[in-house]
């Protein structure tokens, strides 16, 4: 039979079938073809074949697309979701505090994994509290993400506002929900979900964050919506992007890209005649983005460096 994987915990994996019939899976002796390079085998979206008489999971169907993000922790990559037709990328301007440089890196990811990806800013009735300074920053970053041709979808779960964007645009499903804990995935998914009556948590008070009450990604789905709700990342680092493809991926680099003195071979960090330098003066990229740039190459870097010493 063939089924969709809603959720998976060690190796039992809640399988959903075209009939909506629910199954409890396991995979035949650990090992599948394709999987053993992750962290996590399967991911919610997964389509499988699986025996419904033993509930033994039998063959992968080839995923379209997968998002995935290194689990340093695991030191393997994690995938968090499968044959997605949007990632929906959940910040917040206030509580938790808007981390702009951590969305370059969802993003990122998504347009590695050629997936459209969306910015859900929530919390927008937090806005006008913000200090002057903090809103203007945040205000221009969103602006540059729209730029860069993102949209950036400003919502309010708590006062309803953009509720009925947010609806038509996860209409396209089935989609991912990815971002820092706290931000409002879960509370996101209640609202779209009549039903799914899911646990969302409060912040901790004194680091005005998250306390990582989602623990598993989980698919959610009625007539309208098929969405994946997945735990809060506290540091997303990108997975199997060459270091050198970083420049092409994001998007205000690309231009710019073996345009300089030393052309393909510059790191735009040292060299003269960096194109990608004199773009960050003139404020086609921003600094920001530059420092995201900066740290992701430097990341996957170190990262390939220990993947290979590893495996001599
Ligand atoms: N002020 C305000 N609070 C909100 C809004 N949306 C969600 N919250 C609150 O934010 C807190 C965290 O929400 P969750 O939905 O649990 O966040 P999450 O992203 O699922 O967090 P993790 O599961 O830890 O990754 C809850 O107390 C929500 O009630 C909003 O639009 N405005
Ligand atoms: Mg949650
Ligand atoms: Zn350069």
């Amino acid at each position: 039979m063939t089924g969709r994987i809603v959720s998976g915990s060690r190796n039992i994996f809640i399988v959903k079938t075209e009939e909506a019939a629910i199954y409890e899976c396991k995979i035949k002796g650990k090992v599948l073809k394709d999987v053993k390079d992750f962290y996590n085998p399967l991911a919610p979206g997964d389509l499988i074949e699986f025996d419904a008489k033993t509930g033994l999971i039998l063959e992968l169907i080839p995923r379209r697309n997968f998002f995935t993000r290194f689990n340093v922790k695991g030191n393997a990559p994690q995938l968090l979701a499968a044959n997605v037709d949007a990632i929906f990328c959940v910040t917040t301007p206030a509580s938790p505090p808007f981390r702009p440089r951590f969305l370059d890196r969802l993003l990122l990811q998504a347009d590695a994994a050629e997936i459209p990806a969306f910015i859900i800013c929530n919390k927008m009735d937090l806005f006008s509290s913000v200090d002057n300074e903090t809103r203007l920053e945040t205000e221009k970053r969103l602006s540059d993400f729209e730029r860069l041709g993102y949209e950036v979808l400003r919502v309010s779960l708590k006062t309803n506002e953009g509720l009925d964007l947010i609806k038509s645009k996860l209409e396209m499903k089935p989609a991912a929900l990815v971002g820092q804990s706290g931000c409002g995935k879960t509370s996101l998914i209640n609202a779209l979900i009549p039903g799914a009556e899911q646990k969302t948590g409060i912040l901790n008070q004194k680091y005005d964050r998250g306390n990582h009450t989602t623990v598993m990604s989980v698919l959610f789905e009625n007539r309208q919506f098929s969405v994946i709700d997945t735990p809060g990342i506290r540091r997303f680092v990108p997975q199997g992007i060459a270091i050198d493809n970083v420049q092409n991926l994001m998007r205000d680099f690309a231009p710019f890209a073996g345009k300089c003195e030393f052309g393909l071979s510059c790191s735009h960090q040292t060299e003269s005649g960096c194109k990608v330098k004199e773009a960050v003066k003139t404020g086609k990229i921003h600094e920001d983005r530059f420092e995201s740039f900066v740290r992701i190459t430097g990341e996957l870097g170190r990262l390939n460096k220990a993947l290979s010493t590893q495996f001599v």
